[in-house]
């Protein structure tokens, strides 16, 4: 299980800064899966926009602070890989950019 955090709850066009934090399903405790990256595309038509993301593990364990650029409005497919003790995984979601 996921939870993407971010300060001010949502995302906006800019610059950015969230956590992402991963947890247990079973037991909520935090896991470190070691290295993360996390990438942001839009497609519209005619062109692809790609976003700036950089991802820095916290002190913590488990979480991840992403410092991160939208250059527009709308909504960014969010491609989040990780790798490391906890094994390799990867999901995608929307993020819904204001
Ligand atoms: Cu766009």
């Amino acid at each position: 299980m996921i939870t993407l955090a971010n300060a001010g709850g949502e995302l906006r066009q800019g610059s950015n800064q969230f956590r992402i934090e991963f947890r247990s399903a079973r037991t909520n405790a935090l896991v470190d899966v070691g290295t993360v990256r996390l990438g942001a595309t839009m497609t519209m038509p005619g062109m692809a926009m790609t976003g700036t993301l950089s991802v820095t593990p916290a002190a913590q364990p488990g979480v991840y602070e992403v410092a991160g650029d939208f250059g527009m409005a709308g909504s960014w497919k969010m491609a989040l890989e990780w790798n490391g003790p906890a094994g390799r995984g990867s999901t995608d979601f929307e993020g819904g950019v204001r």
